[in-house]
């Protein structure tokens, strides 16, 4: 019998268009040989960055049936790796799937804040549960302004950079949180950063590109998943993960409008695996 890829439950929002979460998650994953099960946590026809007033349906009804069709099945997937969860709700059917599949390596990317500042919906409740939620987890991903919300500290960074060293401390500070952490996005100088921290510490850093783009942190946070499936490092799957997204970016015209995202799409060769594992 051949070997089934992994499976990844993926618990995150299906925005139609804009390139983010489950639009970009489920084919990044698929191209690096696993099997992504999508869950949405809500259909919205775009983002909220930035497109008008999305239309939108919750979806946590569908959601909690749908675990329970999962768990009747027998059907038990190796990561949960979860995304944007709108609510205090949404929150709770994440922890409900962690529940239920204890031995799943758990992944959240805290995806609440960019920017200095919340998403609109993220109330100070939805961020204590988010917080509690990545108490539970394996490895969690926040970029710089949901790391310091997850540290109660003031999001809006004084003078615009940080160096390798506060980078380091930060992740640091944030294992008191979760076993294993990547802050993503970090702007240090010219270049933009990421810093690990719960095995080896480590920074990765790339040249910085004066554009940014919804999705990007999703594009991370699925090729950081499928490399450590693949049995990657966290430092080469963060420097993998980081590659690929300042080369989507180069890829992008750049008279493209930001808003629709990085045109990733003709790059997902690259991630294909070389070797049969
Ligand atoms: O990529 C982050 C993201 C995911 N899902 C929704 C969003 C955003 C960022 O704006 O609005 C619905």
């Amino acid at each position: 019998m051949p070997t089934e890829p992994k499976k990844v439950l993926c618990i995150h929002d299906l925005s139609g268009a804009g390139r983010c979460s489950l639009s970009v998650i489920l084919p990044v994953l698929a191209v690096m040989g696993l099997q992504p099960i999508a869950l949405p946590t809500m259909i919205l026809s775009t983002h909220t960055g930035g497109l008008g007033n999305p239309a939108r349906l919750d979806c946590e009804t569908y959601g909690h049936a749908a675990l329970a069709h999962y768990r009747d099945l027998g059907l038990a997937p190796d990561c949960i790796y979860t995304g944007y969860l709108g609510s205090e709700s949404l929150v709770d059917l994440a922890a409900e799937a962690f529940r239920l599949w204890p031995g799943a390596v758990k992944i959240v990317d805290p995806v609440m804040a960019d920017g200095g500042k919340p998403y609109s919906g993220f109330t100070p409740a939805v961020i204590q549960k988010v917080r509690t939620l990545c108490s539970s987890a394996d490895l969690i991903l926040p970029n710089l302004t949901e790391a310091k919300l997850l540290l109660d500290q003031d999001p809006v960074l004084s003078d615009g950079s940080i160096s390798a060293e506060e980078a380091l401390e930060l992740a640091s500070q944030l294992t008191g949180i979760a076993g294993r952490v990547v802050v993503t996005g970090l702007p240090m100088g010219k270049f933009v950063g990421c810093a690990g921290a719960g095995d080896e510490p480590f920074v990765v850093r790339h040249l910085h590109i004066d554009r940014s783009f919804p999705g990007t942190g999703d594009l991370f946070g699925a090729i950081v998943t499928g490399s450590l499936l693949r049995g990657n490092v966290l430092s080469a799957a963060a420097d993998a993960a980081a590659g690929f997204v300042a080369q989507a970016i180069q890829h992008t015209p750049r008279n493209a409008d930001t808003r629709f995202g990085v045109w990733f799409e003709p790059l997902l060769p690259r991630l294909a695996p070389m070797v049969e594992l």
